[in-house]
């Protein structure tokens, strides 16, 4: 199914009266406190966040898992779903890929499948974390940090074919996240296995196209519940810088223990210039995967801050982050899911631009606790949704997307074309 350009103008069209009441009330507030509103619809309309294949499906856990029919059965099917977001909303312009989830058979006709929506390709993601079906050595005891030199070299390897295979369709960065760790106290040799990884991944740095970014991504637990090889942002940030110039850490929001400050850790590792890429989801517990800012929507806005912060330094050597949502559960339709994500990330960026820096900095350095909460939260507290939806009416997108999406029974033909029991590949 594809969503034409006048099924988007027709419905804007008929949601247009109430929308521009909004907008021109915001717009007009906005300008009194002397923002920019044309520059802010254009920063926020610009922003566009990767979709990883592996969201499309229903996300199960180890309990079971809930499809609720029209599953993307192959890559193709996998980005036609995201051409569908891209034309709701014009924000989802990427695709990250795992491999070997989604190896393109012909990624000449990959590539201009995707450029038919629209869509470039993210970072690759290499798994090492599964033992495939003709695999020759297990990765159950690890992969780049393993005891053995075969198995490292293997997973090697595999990480090097993810690198070509992200050429092929015009992906400039390589996601790696390991699994490696251990599940019982003295398992492992915590300096071998750090060792071990990091003389892996310098044969694999060595492999990267020079204009290509190597992210490492952390994460404290799971699947692994003593120890994890890169289990935090110093982790990663220690070998990103032992590697070079290349490489980067990449911060998923899930990864991190419960209450840790992780707007801080952002601020960190852009005032270094390290901060790769970005993976949103939301949590209560862990990486529980949720949609992003259905839980803790200020911490997202705090990080978005903190990211505008670092976005806006003239003087920083931090490039922009590779944005992508990392999120897969068992209860929504994934597609209306990834519409929310996105919107609740655009709400965080747009909020956090509204910060006044000036009179922040003022009271920052004057020691004015209660006037620097009070500029934050006034921005935070400002109801921006009429921005977003301008923003998208200015690129050709829907000003409700989801709403259009239920108008249009996207999920209902989706389950027409493909069957009930289709299966996407992914967790
Ligand atoms: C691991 O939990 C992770 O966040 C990594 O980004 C993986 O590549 C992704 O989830 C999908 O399994
Ligand atoms: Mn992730």
């Amino acid at each position: 199914m594809k969503i034409e350009k006048n099924q988007v103008e027709q419905h804007n069209q008929q949601h247009s009266k109430q929308h521009e009441r909004n907008f021109l009330f915001l717009a007009e507030t906005l300008t009194n406190q002397g923002v920019d509103v044309g520059s802010l619809l254009q920063k926020i309309g610009n922003l566009q966040i990767a979709i990883p294949s592996w969201a499309l499906g229903t996300g199960g856990t180890r309990f079971g898992r809930f499809s609720g029919g029209g599953e993307p059965r192959n890559l193709e099917e996998k980005i036609s779903d995201i051409g569908l977001l891209h034309a709701l909303n014009r924000s989802s312009g990427a695709i990250s890929l795992h491999i070997p989830w989604d190896i393109p058979q012909d990624a000449e006709a990959t590539k201009s499948l995707a450029s038919s929506y629209d869509i470039i390709f993210d970072a690759v993601n290499s798994n090492t974390f599964q033992d495939q079906k003709d695999q020759k050595l297990s990765y159950k005891f690890g992969s780049l940090a393993h005891t053995h030199k075969d198995v490292r070299q293997q997973a090697i390897e595999h990480n090097i074919e993810v690198i070509k295979y992200g050429q092929m369709l015009g992906s400039k960065a390589t996601t790696v996240w390991l699994s490696d760790g251990s599940c019982f106290p003295a398992q492992q040799n915590f300096r071998k296995a750090f060792q071990n990884t990091y003389e892996s991944l310098q044969s694999i740095y060595s492999h990267l196209p020079h204009d290509w970014k190597m992210l490492i991504e952390y994460k404290p637990y799971e699947p692994n519940f003593y120890s994890t090889v890169i289990q935090d942002w110093g982790t990663s940030f220690l070998l990103a810088n032992k590697l070079g110039k290349q490489a980067f850490t990449l911060v998923d929001l899930g990864h991190h223990l419960p209450n840790t400050n992780i707007e801080q850790i952002v601020a960190t590792l852009m005032m270094e210039g390290k901060l790769g890429g970005f993976h949103f989801n939301d949590s209560k517990y862990g990486d529980d995967d949720l949609t992003v800012g259905s839980i803790k929507p200020y911490q997202l806005f705090l990080i978005f801050s903190e990211l505008v912060e670092g976005m806006e330094d003239k003087n920083s050597k931090n490039p922009i982050p590779a944005w992508m949502i990392d999120a897969s559960h068992n209860v929504k339709d994934p597609l209306e899911d990834l519409l929310q994500s996105v919107e609740a990330i655009k709400i965080a960026y747009a909020q956090a631009l509204l910060i006044d820096r000036k009179e922040l900095a003022d009271a920052q350095h004057n020691n004015d606790t209660v006037k620097a909460q009070e500029i934050v939260q006034n921005a935070y507290r400002t109801d921006v949704r009429p921005l977003l939806a301008e923003a998208r009416r200015r690129n050709k997108a829907a000003l409700m997307p989801l709403t259009l999406f239920r108008e249009l029974k996207v999920r209902e033909k989706l389950v027409d074309e493909r069957g009930k029991l289709t299966i996407a590949t992914g967790l």
